[in-house]
């Protein structure tokens, strides 16, 4: 194991608590991950210094303020490769960029009877906003299921995506099953078919290198707090001549040409897509993950992760009365794990996890499709990032352990 991402604790203080009189393992970070100092401190920082508005200022904080906003959008263009920094658009979040697509490209180039294809694994914000879209145009929603193991089955995506086809629509990797998909591939089936390809990062851009230009997706959204930022900023990166080409999401302050009584136009990329006062803290905090992500390398990163699953997947599947959804195979894996344990509610696993001071999350995921297709209800789910270690896959294995004794005997016998 990386020696040196074990020691990264120390930037994390909210992980060095008691919980329930045992020390706190979080393992919930596909709901939220933790913020390092200095991501706290960035806020901090930007607060007690330089805030002001941006881009409508002449006094120094504003300039301050713009030059801090528009260096935090132009460490995101480099994190994701993206050509230009027109091409990033600060969003409140992965929901906020899917449903900014769906309400303009797709407003504007949905028409009856067009075709847009999803996947049965899709997050609700990669999925109710093309639902409603193909509602209200009179257009169809096609699903790509899964094979055996818990992978988009890429032959059903091959005939389903045709000519008809106007959008597709996956994430790069699922929220629940931790299944990575194959996204360039999607994006050039797509192509192929004069059809838009449009990548949800929420559970990928935190995890794994992300090359926008490489994976020619047309649009890519994704959230800060997944990786560290804050809550409430998230990014859409789109092609420049799509972003040009379609109408504006909001309209407010900052996003004009020149307003007339009667008519206006628009300012040009990216704040044509910035309504109003954006979440200017929010992105600089943005800007200090992205740092803190960079100095450590997102190769490591993914390699870090790939080796706490290497070890806890095979011991967790060979646990007596638990079912592991998703990939069996650990390189097809990213850091999340859905499973059930015995007959036992998941909301029941996730409670008695938290007596052993271990967080995980228990519900449907916001993927109820999903749950309907595997036919399940909900499942439990244990999420790593970079700050988790293989002790912390001991203690989850321990504290299911635990839990199985306790609902089949009443004690906890490891206390
Ligand atoms: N998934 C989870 O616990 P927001 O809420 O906008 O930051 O992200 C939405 C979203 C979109 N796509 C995927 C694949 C996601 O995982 C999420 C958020 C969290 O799984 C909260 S439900």
């Amino acid at each position: 194991m990386d020696s040196t991402l074990n020691k990264i604790d120390q930037d994390f203080p909210i992980l060095d608590q008691e919980v329930n009189d045992e020390h706190l393992v979080y393992l919930d970070n596909a709901a939220t991950a933790q913020r390092p100092n200095q991501v706290v401190n960035a806020l901090t920082h930007f607060y007690q210094t330089d805030n002001a508005n941006v881009h409508r200022g002449v006094h120094t904080l504003a300039e301050r303020a713009t030059a801090d906003y528009e260096a935090a959008r132009r460490k995101v263009q480099a994190f994701i490769n993206a050509p230009e920094p027109e091409e990033v658009i600060f969003t409140k979040g992965c929901t906020d960029g899917l449903n900014l697509v769906a309400s303009t490209y797709g407003e504007a180039n949905i028409k009856a009877g067009d075709e847009i294809v999803i996947s049965i694994m899709e997050h609700h914000s990669n999925l109710i906003p093309w639902q409603q879209l193909a509602l209200k145009k009179h257009a169809t929603l096609k699903y790509i299921h899964l094979t055996d193991d818990g992978e988009l089955d890429m032959e059903e995506a091959a005939r389903l995506i045709t000519d008809k086809t106007k959008i597709v629509a996956v994430a790069h990797a699922s929220n629940v099953m931790g299944t990575v998909n194959p996204v360039k591939q999607l994006a050039a089936l797509a192509h192929q078919h004069g059809a838009v390809f449009v990548g949800d990062g929420a559970q990928s851009v935190p995890h794994m290198k992300v090359d926008v230009q490489d994976l020619d997706v047309d649009f890519y959204a994704f959230s800060g707090h997944k990786m560290m930022g804050p809550t409430g900023i998230g990014i859409l990166y789109g092609k420049r001549e799509l972003l040009e080409a379609m109408p504006p999401y909001q309209y407010g302050g900052e996003m004009i040409g020149f307003v007339h009584q009667f008519e206006s136009t628009w300012a040009e990329l990216p704040y044509k897509f910035e309504a109003g006062t954006q979440n200017i803290a929010g992105a600089v905090g943005l800007g200090a993950a992205v740092d803190y992500l960079n100095n450590i390398g997102m190769d490591r990163v993914q390699a870090h992760e790939k080796e706490i699953v290497n070890y806890l997947l095979p011991k967790l599947e060979a646990l007596d009365g638990i079912t592991v959804y998703g990939p069996q195979e650990p390189a097809k894996h990213t850091g999340v794990i859905a499973f059930n344990l015995e007959n036992l509610h998941p909301h029941d696993v996730a409670t008695a996890l938290d007596m052993e001071g271990v967080a995980v999350r228990a519900g449907h995921h916001c993927a109820q499709p999903l749950m309907e297709y595997l036919g399940l209800t909900a499942t439990a789910r244990a999420s790593f990032y970079l700050y988790n270690t293989l002790a912390d896959a001991d203690r989850l294995l321990e504290a299911l352990q635990a839990t199985k004794e306790f609902f089949n005997h009443g004690s906890r016998e490891t206390k």
